[in-house]
């Protein structure tokens, strides 16, 4: 009796209290954060194509509505344009966000859907879903932290020769002598390369390529924290005043004045989180790019290891993120029938991260998605065998074109372990991939945009609060 009250007191002071649950989304450049968010809101505040998010399925959300966020120094999520340019007449991808921005999505959920007892007692309550998107870039960040700046250059310099790009910066570093007198000119030259060679490796699909504020300065561009570059320790001494300590310091200065208040301020209060990565994009380029993928998922789930670090978890006080998801985005580059294959792939890879990173506490899951379908399928015969291929508009001509990406194996083990050894290119057979523009929709009242397993990953993320 005693606790059917205090349930009843609960419920009661929960519609005052309003939960708030934090969904962070991250995931590299390109990864597909925009496209995800807006599709999310869009699917939410119309609910009739999410049929595996049980509380949409069941009639437990009543209503859905975007309300003002909490944080009144973030940008806001641009959620109307966004759509305006993935469902208008003449659709279009999102222009590229480079910082961090947020969005209230606000659900009045029915408790325990009708069936519940107290469900006359108490209405519907509302649950505010604050939706904050940053780039995985400066997640990768943390790592940082751990190393001083001798070991951060040594570990940099040791994988210039595995990526392209990095003649220019070598070129420079083989002009100069790291323990001479400090000058300004060397500095932004040798910072200029090697944020050049960063920008290239990005490019080629590497994924950790960090600091990641090289890549997406912002208003920071050009400022001390921003110029400096790897060197090697001196022969000899490190004198005061010499390039190799001013560049120390500079390093030193980015980890405490871009990396710590990043972390003190939308790290910490993150309850779940949803990492998306263009697994196909990887796999397109190369098992270099594969296992660089699988190094950057380990360091963003290490992250999110309860006591990863003192100062990490005196910004915590006591909070732990309760969810992980892993996406693999743009699933649609794909037929169905290898759909499982990728969610293979990215389990595989997630398996594997939780066990190098020796991670415990959240619950993590990994799936295969594309929050805007843009392709449709087709099979194809040719030279008397079938393809089953997608088809869709293509960004860079504007023609219709079928894409048959290639065969992902059945076993990841045959991408992974190349991938593992340092392999140049994928033994049997080569992945495509193609640009396609968003296709024209005609979407259905209580409908939001086309979507492949969007509901799974809402039911993951957020179904277990809905109910
Ligand atoms: N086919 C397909 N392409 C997608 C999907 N989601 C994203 N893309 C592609 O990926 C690109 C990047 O998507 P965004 O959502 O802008 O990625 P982002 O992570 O926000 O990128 P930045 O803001 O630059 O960091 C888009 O321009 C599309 O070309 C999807 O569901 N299907
Ligand atoms: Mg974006």
């Amino acid at each position: 009796m005693t606790r059917g009250v205090e349930g009843i007191a609960a419920s009661v002071s929960e519609t005052f209290m309003e939960p708030v649950l934090r969904l962070g989304v991250t995931g590299l450049s390109r990864a597909g954060k925009t496209v995800f968010i807006t599709s999310l809101v869009a699917n939410l505040l119309d609910r009739g194509r999410m049929p595996q998010l049980r509380a949409a399925a069941s009639g437990a959300i009543v209503s859905a509505y975007l309300r003002p966020q909490p944080d009144n120094t973030v940008p806001r999520f641009d959620y109307e344009a966004h759509l305006a340019a993935m469902t208008g007449s003449e659709p279009r991808w999102p222009d590229s966000t480079r910082a961090v921005s947020e969005l209230r999505l606000s659900l009045k959920v029915r408790p325990g859907g009708l069936g519940s007892i107290f469900g006359a007692v108490t209405g519907p309550r509302t649950i505010h879903v604050d939706i904050v998107d940053y780039p995985g870039e400066w997640l990768l960040d943390l790592a940082l932290m751990d190393k001083d700046y001798a070991e951060w250059a040594a570990e940099t310099l040791g994988r210039l020769d595995r990526r392209p790009g990095s003649d220019g910066f070598v070129a420079a570093l083989a002009g100069i002598d790291p323990g001479a007198p400090f000058d300004e000119a060397t500095a932004q030259l040798l910072a200029a390369r090697f944020t050049e060679a960063l920008n290239i490796a990005r490019e080629a699909g590497f994924s950790d390529c960090t600091p990641g504020r090289f890549l997406l300065p912002g208003e920071m561009a050009g400022s001390p924290v921003l110029t400096f570059a790897p060197l090697p320790v001196p022969g000899g001494s490190t004198p005061r005043g010499s390039l190799w300590r001013e560049m120390e310091r500079r390093y030193e200065a980015y980890k405490r004045e871009v990396v710590k208040p990043f972390f003190r301020d939308h790290f910490s209060r993150i309850d779940r989180q949803v990492v998306l990565v263009d697994a196909l994009g990887a796999i397109h380029a190369g098992p270099r790019a594969v296992e660089d993928l699988r190094r950057a998922m380990t360091e963003i789930l290490g992250a999110f290891r309860p006591g990863r670090n003192a100062w990490l978890t005196r910004f915590l006080t006591g909070k732990r993120v309760e969810k992980i998801l892993f996406a693999a985005t743009k699933a649609d580059h794909l037929h169905h029938s290898q759909h499982a294959r990728l969610t293979s792939i990215m389990q595989a890879l997630m398996k594997e991260a939780r066990r190098r990173a020796d991670f415990a506490g959240a619950d993590t899951a990994a799936m295969a998605i594309a929050a805007l379908r843009a392709t449709v399928e087709e099979t194809r015969e040719q030279r008397g065998e079938s393809y089953d291929c997608v088809r869709g508009t293509l960004m860079s001509t504007g023609r219709q074109a079928a894409l048959y990406p290639g065969e992902l194996p059945e076993d990841p083990a045959l991408l992974l372990e190349p991938a593992r050894e340092g392999a140049e290119d994928w033994l049997d057979g080569d992945y495509q991939i193609m640009h396609f523009a968003p296709a024209r929709l005609t979407m259905k009242p209580g409908e939001g945009p086309p979507h492949i397993r969007l509901d799974k990953a809402a039911e993951f993320l957020l179904g277990d609060r809905l109910r």
